[in-house]
């Protein structure tokens, strides 16, 4: 397979979402997330966790204005219940200290991400202005010889790059050249892709194949994609070498992390250590996705990315082999993955519990990433299923409908009681929070939703493939013409597309997926155009002088999905689907304790339009029944006929709990 003659990736510019769907919630990353994350960032949010992430910045560009003694004996940070966090013990001079998590820097970078996205297709001078000052912060920040982690800089850099395992200096490499990638597309602005640069040459001085470099790789992998962006978008060859350094030194024995730290060497067979960094086994070996999941798929983004750019089959193998690790066997219906919270990691196949659940909201995140890059080698309707299905559920649960509070763990079962009263379930939060100590999924989101347009679609060759029915347009160029497709659709309420070619007039093919919820389609195109079907793709040929537009129609209806038997805590239930869309029940519309109620689905099912916070949804109702408590009979008794109540049960979309209020929820109905 040629995996190279598939392009690079689409840029935010090229691409106009007018999707009522998504435009809304662009404009909401725009007036509400952007602005209210700055002020996070910058510790001005009232009884939210504080961020200390400017902080740390300017306190870095204040020690290297006064050429200080400070930053050259090394301070560790403290472990706390939450990991590696540095806590402002030290107030006296509080100015001058690092606080926070480690990667804190990477908190700034995601958010730049996100506003370079949002300048791309807005212009806005004010939110430009901000951005370009604290740019001046950060590259002030950037030492001379180009080392950019403010942990180090205000801790002691003496011991830069000797704890690659837990302290995340390459990850936030990683986010620093994705912000900066971000910010140049979207503005042209060097500023920032020059300090990435620096600081990635930087490290690619230390780290490297050559005799004598270090052997280490990221403990928080990122950087493998990361700078393959950089190298995308500076042609320079030696940041793809980079990231496939990392990538293959990844699981070699003797273990790079032994070196740092030969005190938790076990025994020489003990590799149980190694599986939460995905470094126990080289990559292309790996026969079971584990460890911590948003690690892990950053990884197999990673990887795709070199597989594409190297045309290596090998690599490419190794990211289907875990593909349908994870997807059949460790993957959520929501899109979530990552079903403990002990190491925010992956568990034994078939463990998918839903009040435990961790579904970090950077992991379906992760996952997105990885999928549009399988499906930038290989166009197959897998992949963009499982992206559609993490975009619209387990990804859009994480924050609320008016963008100012989110939640980091997304479990498809919550009892508020239990999250207040049961250390077992004290990651998950009943409600969404203003802002976290580690924030890594609100600004994950905002770069997410503000480039959301750019996993809609893929290229190749003179092939569009339309992996995501976005209404909005796309512009792309075949043969020196620039030629633009459009798109008009009411996803995910209505499964109608029509796809405008009037501005085409070239030899194109456009590949459109056939998503696996659809009951069957129909096209409305001219015969000679539409060709076969291939993994889940429609494919049409033809130069388009004979046509202006068409229209597809996908069946959408309710599904009743129930799950493979192995998942213990599934079975008898089933979960209710619309399209994309995956229902639940709340107890604001059906009353307490839900795992009382039995779902009935041979009755037919009634869609009705309903708000949510503003938010017009469609809602499902259901027939069904309570079961009923049977008075006098104590908490054990001989089994006799249920009492049963009647009831008719409400579905709204999973993606908008918990936004009338703190409440019962819950995807999996037992069924009747
Ligand atoms: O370690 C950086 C980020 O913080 C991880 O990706 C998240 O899981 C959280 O632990
Ligand atoms: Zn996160």
């Amino acid at each position: 397979m040629d995996m190279k003659k598939f392009t690079s990736p689409f840029l935010v510019k090229d691409i106009r979402v007018e999707d009522k769907f998504w435009k809304e919630r662009i404009e909401l990353a725009r007036n509400e997330v952007i602005p209210y994350q700055w002020a996070a960032l910058n510790d001005e949010i009232p009884e939210a966790a504080p961020s200390f992430c400017m902080h740390n910045f300017k306190a870095a560009v204040k020690l290297n204005n006064e050429k200080t003694a400070k930053g050259t004996a090394f301070k560790e940070p403290v472990f706390t219940p939450r990991g590696v966090e540095a806590l402002p013990e030290d107030l006296r001079n509080p100015d001058d200290n690092f606080y926070g998590f480690v990667f804190q820097d990477s908190d700034f970078y995601k958010w730049i991400e996100a506003v370079g996205y949002l300048l791309a297709i807005h212009p806005d001078a004010e939110l430009e202005k901000t951005a370009d000052a604290a740019i001046d912060i950060v590259c002030e920040a950037q030492q001379e010889d180009g080392y950019l982690d403010t942990f180090y800089i205000l801790n002691g850099k003496d011991k830069i790059f000797t704890n690659l395992r837990d302290f995340h200096e390459l990850y936030c490499l990683g986010h620093l050249c994705e912000g900066a990638v971000a910010y140049y597309q979207g503005t042209g602005k060097r500023k920032l892709l020059d300090a990435a640069c620096k600081f990635a040459d930087y490290v690619g001085d230390y780290f490297g194949p050559e005799e004598g470099k270090c052997k280490g790789y990221p403990g928080h992998e990122l950087a493998e994609l990361a700078l393959v962006r950089l190298y995308e978008v500076t042609g320079e060859e030696k940041y793809l070498n980079l990231s496939k350094f990392f990538i293959d030194e990844r699981g070699k024995r003797p273990y790079y992390f032994d070196k740092e730290h030969p005190q938790d060497i076990k025994n020489d067979i003990d590799d149980l250590r190694y599986q939460y960094h995905q470094a126990h086994l080289p990559v292309r070996e790996q026969d079971e996705a584990v460890g911590h999941s948003v690690r892990a798929v950053y990884l197999y983004a990673g990887m795709a990315d070199v597989a594409r750019l190297t045309n290596d089959e090998e690599l490419f193998k190794a990211c289907e082999i875990l593909w349908h690790l994870v997807t059949d066997k460790k993957y959520y219906i929501t899109g979530g993955i990552g079903s403990t919270h002990i190491g925010e990691a992956f568990s034994y196949n078939y463990d998918l519990p839903n009040d435990t659940a961790y579904a970090e909201t950077c992991a379906s995140i992760g996952l997105v990433f990885w999928a549009r890059r399988m499906l930038e080698i290989s166009p197959n309707s897998k992949y963009a299923d499982v992206m559609e299905r993490a975009l619209y559920n387990g990804i859009l649960s994480g924050m609320d409908l008016d963008g100012k509070a989110f939640f980091y763990v997304n479990p498809l079962e919550v009892n508020p009681e239990a999250c207040h009263e049961d250390e077992r379930i004290a990651h998950v939060k009943s409600v969404r929070q203003k802002w976290f100590g580690c924030a890594c999924c609100p600004p994950n989101l905002a770069r997410m939703l503000t480039s959301v347009g750019t996993y809609a679609y893929t290229e190749s060759e003179n092939s569009l493939f339309v992996h995501l029915y976005m209404a909005g347009a796309v512009k792309m160029n075949v043969d020196g013409n620039d030629i633009n497709i459009k798109v008009s659709s009411n996803f995910p309420w209505s499964g109608e597309v029509k796809i405008d070619v009037s501005e085409v007039n070239s030899e194109l093919t456009l590949a459109l997926r056939i998503p696996a919820w659809s009951k069957g389609y129909t096209i409305d195109a001219p015969d000679a155009y539409v060709g076969e079907v291939k993994d889940g793709y429609l494919y049409l040929k033809g130069d388009w002088t004979s046509v202006s537009n068409f229209a597809i129609s996908f069946k959408m209806e309710t599904q009743i999905i129930q799950t493979n038997p192995l998942v213990r805590d599934n079975v008898g239930k089933v979960a209710i689907l619309r399209g994309p869309i995956v229902y639940c029940a709340e107890e604001v519309d059906n009353g307490k304790n839900l795992h009382n109620l039995y779902v009935d689905i041979t009755k037919p099912i009634r869609e009705d339009k309903t708000l949510i916070d503003n938010e017009e949804v469609i809602s499902l109702t259901l027939s069904g029944y309570r079961q009923m408590p049977i008075d006098g009979s104590g908490l054990y008794y001989e089994v006799r006929d249920d009492v049963r109540e009647e009831v008719s049960l409400k579905l709204v979309p999973y993606y908008a709990w918990c936004n009338r209020g703190e409440n019962e929820m819950m995807v999996w109905l037992r069924k009747a």
